[in-house]
């Protein structure tokens, strides 16, 4: 079984939001098209408290995008985004949901971020998306949503970990920089995943 993972498409991270990625609403229609064409559709969700460690608000003397040591951990930090319940962090109003069997939520706990849909920057904790994708026999996963740079690399990378054969659909997916993305497709290459469009993903009758 194959499975379609669609990594945080939230209002948060289109434009006009908190964390705009650049043209991310570019991906809309072709993650809606794909949805027909997996076994199975998950997606995750950006989901922090208003309190969350990552907001460069919380850090007197920064601002987004500055370094720091978290607990331990280098953290990138933000703008206060996709925080929970606020209408930023829903899941976008144009991605079609119908076909979507589960939601993860991830980046709930303040002191540590998570990128990944499968654990947290540290893998302390798993949201518990492998065991699910290996309770419903997935072998393959396709990652597509925002950012390219970020989340959906993060994600393809912990998929690999996992096992899962990994494709990262290219052009369903869009960076906050295109350098860190030219860096986050070599490392995946070199971990053994595959880079691919999504005209090229087997079409259904
Ligand atoms: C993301 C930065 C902070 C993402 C989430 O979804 O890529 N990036 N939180
Ligand atoms: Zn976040």
């Amino acid at each position: 079984m194959n499975a379609l993972l669609l990594i945080d498409i939230q209002p948060d991270f289109l434009p006009g939001g908190a964390l705009p990625v650049p043209d991310g609403d570019a991906i809309l229609p072709i993650v809606n098209a794909l949805q027909p064409h997996f076994d199975l559709v998950v997606a995750t969700q950006d989901w922090h408290p208003p309190q969350h460690e990552s907001f460069a608000v919380h850090h007197p003397g920064t601002q987004p995008l500055d370094e720091i040591d978290l607990h331990g951990l280098r953290q990138t930090l933000w703008p206060v985004h996709c925080v929970q319940g606020s209408a930023g962090a829903e899941l976008a109003a144009a991605l079609d949901t119908s076909r979507i069997a589960r939601v993860f939520r991830k980046g709930t706990t303040p002191e540590i971020d998570s990128y990944s849909g499968f654990h947290d920057n540290g893998h302390r904790h798993s949201t518990g998306l492998a065991e699910y994708l290996r309770s419903q026999n997935v072998t393959a996963v396709y990652v597509a949503g925002l950012a390219a740079d970020y989340c959906v690399y993060f994600t393809a990378k912990d998929a690999l970990l996992e096992g899962f054969d990994t494709y990262l659909l290219e052009d369903a997916t869009r960076p906050i920089s295109p350098e860190g993305f030219a860096r986050a497709k070599a490392d995946l290459v070199q971990a053994g995943g595959h880079l691919m469009q999504s005209t090229d993903v087997p079409l259904r009758a």
